[in-house]
């Protein structure tokens, strides 16, 4: 049971929890467009089955999965994964799944946005998405809470929050014309703080370079505990990458969040080497009309600021470069109490996003 609600989080006293609060369960989606992920999705599908496998050792994991593809996933991830079939257009849970909202006694509804595959007509990454905006509805019935549908376009991966009071996004992405053009940047901050619950709103610039999003922030920067931010960095001369996080260090350094704190920065170094597609992994890739096109030598968004907390855990991509160890390492030292799990990343980041992107958490 889920009913709609047509009033606010905010109005009725819900706020979107950090994602360090403790977890009811985590929400995924199973790939498997071909115009998307390489090869049949196959390579994909293993790498999503073991970002699912290692959550559920800290918490349970839902996946969505199509009817035609129920019995290979359930071969793939363990027995701890529940999986229900819905249908969806590609596998973007930060994105497509709701955004959870709790209320100070404990009780949980679902915001869902708007969702239009990150820019609609121009600039979107497929078409239709009519399964992947219906998506959120469908969750929140399973997850039997009730409903707020924001009247504005909205990933979740564009947003992060402190769960006391701020919001952290990106120009790029939020005041894009291919999400809300005819809404101000007040317009905006006023329905973060409505269906978000939090007061103050930080911009960054950009998000990762040639992030395929339009820069979303869960790539670039997030909150590890109040007052502290991580951000990839890049110190490569020339690097657009560089001036983009130098840019966003300098923004946060002159930050204050919503309990008037100023905000420690702990750098993340993006991979030492840019990542980019191989020929073979681009052969792969079936073009379709509409579809992202995948070229060999195209450059990746890589970073390992899209990294997922569960219960007691933290998930953070690899992809075969020194800093790996380097990212591990930091995000060790910053959570002394969540076992860090990193897994391989360079299949969902050939899909365009990472981690970060392909999970959900529903507050407990
Ligand atoms: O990174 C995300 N949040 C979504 C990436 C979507 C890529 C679609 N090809």
């Amino acid at each position: 049971m889920s009913k709609l609600i047509t009033s606010t989080p905010a109005a009725d006293g819900y706020a979107m929890p950090a994602e360090w609060a403790p977890h009811a369960r985590c929400w995924m989606i199973w790939p498997e467009r071909p115009d998307n992920w390489r090869d049949g999705a196959v390579p994909a599908q293993t790498a999503f089955a073991r970002v699912a496998n290692t959550i559920a050792e800290f918490e349970p994991v839902t996946m969505c999965v199509s009817v035609a593809q129920f019995h290979r996933a359930r071969r793939l991830v363990s027995g701890a994964v529940t999986l229900v079939e819905i249908a969806t257009n590609d596998a973007w849970a930060r994105d497509t799944a709701p955004t959870f909202v709790r209320n100070a006694a404990g009780e949980v509804r679902a915001v869902d946005w708007i969702f239009n595959a990150w820019g609609g007509l121009d600039g979107g990454l497929y078409r239709s998405w009519d399964d992947d905006h219906a998506l959120a509805a469908h969750i929140a019935r399973r997850a039997a809470v009730d409903r707020y549908a924001a009247d504005f376009v909205l990933e979740g991966g564009a947003i992060h929050v402190d769960g006391e009071g701020t919001c952290l996004t990106t120009e790029e992405c939020l005041l894009n014309r291919n999400r809300n053009p005819q809404l101000s940047r007040e317009d905006i901050e006023q329905r973060l703080r409505d269906y978000l619950g939090v007061r103050e709103i930080l911009w960054l610039g950009q998000g990762i370079y040639l992030d395929e999003t339009d820069g979303h922030v869960d790539n670039i920067a997030c909150f590890l505990r109040p007052g502290v931010v991580a951000l990839a960095t890049c110190d490569r001369a020339g690097d657009p990458q560089t001036a983009i996080s130098d840019d966003a260090r300098a923004r946060l350094g002159a930050m204050r969040d919503a309990q008037g704190r100023a905000l420690e920065v702990i750098g993340l170094p993006v991979p030492s080497v840019p990542v980019t597609i191989a020929a073979r992994e681009a052969a792969g890739v079936l073009v379709t009309h509409g579809s992202q096109p995948r070229r060999a030598g195209d450059r990746l968004a890589a970073s390992y600021v899209n990294f997922y907390l569960a219960n007691g855990g933290l998930v953070v991509p690899a992809f075969g470069d020194p800093n790996d160890d380097v990212a591990r390492a930091i995000l060790a030292e910053q959570f002394p109490d969540r076992l860090v799990r990193q897994i391989p990343g360079r299949e969902i980041l050939l899909g365009g996003g990472n981690v970060h992107c392909i999970t959900q958490q529903q507050p407990r």
